[in-house]
């Protein structure tokens, strides 16, 4: 396992189109992997190949609710640990009748790091995928994994969230990422 560099604006990379994946093998297997420990290490919520330079069809998402709980009296407790971990693989996803009412959510994205905005998304929306053996799937989706899987679909196609914002928008966002990293320097 390895956790991989995460490709960030303004690299060209992230506007690629990606290419269906067709061949299921260990390969695959060892990508997703390692895309799922670079995101749970980034950390974010979903990762898309091309974020970790590979233009190929492949999505991970774990939404990762932190559970509530209870514990005895003077029983140790690393909050770390307390995350009932849920991975979902997306290979191949498209989706089919996005809803009209849509979802305004103030979305975030590894390769924009640290910024955040407001971008209204299909509320709803059927989604039909493969997994990591090539299995399809279809299900209706909704809540922050329809906004979350439509964000990661994005990166597929070589768009980012701040693509969704009015040119002003962007520009702020990204002239802040900018100073940003010139006091990170
Ligand atoms: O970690 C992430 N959080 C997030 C929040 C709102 C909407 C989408 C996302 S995805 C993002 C990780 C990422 O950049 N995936 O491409
Ligand atoms: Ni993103």
């Amino acid at each position: 396992m390895a956790i991989l560099p995460i490709l960030e604006v303004p690299d060209p990379r992230l506007k690629t189109v990606s290419e269906p994946v067709t061949v299921f093998d260990d390969d695959l297997k060892t990508l997703i992997a390692d895309m799922f420990e670079t995101m749970y290490d980034a950390p974010g919520i979903g990762l898309a190949a091309i974020q970790v330079g590979v233009p190929e069809r492949i999505l991970v998402i774990d939404l990762q609710e932190p559970v509530e709980h209870d514990h005895e009296h003077g029983e140790h407790c690393d909050h770390e640990h307390d995350v009932v971990r849920d991975p979902k693989v997306f290979i191949n996803p498209e989706i089919l009748d996005p809803s009209e009412d849509l979802n305004v959510y103030s979305e975030g994205c590894l390769s924009v790091p640290e910024q955040y905005a407001d971008v209204e998304r299909p509320a709803t929306i059927t989604a039909r995928w493969q997994d990591e053996t090539g299995k399809k799937y279809e299900e209706q989706v909704d809540g922050l994994l329809a906004t979350c899987l439509q964000h990661e679909m994005d990166h597929l196609e070589g768009i980012l969230f701040i693509d969704h914002l009015s040119r002003l928008k962007r520009q702020m966002v990204l002239k802040k990422l900018a100073k940003q990293r010139k006091e990170a320097a």
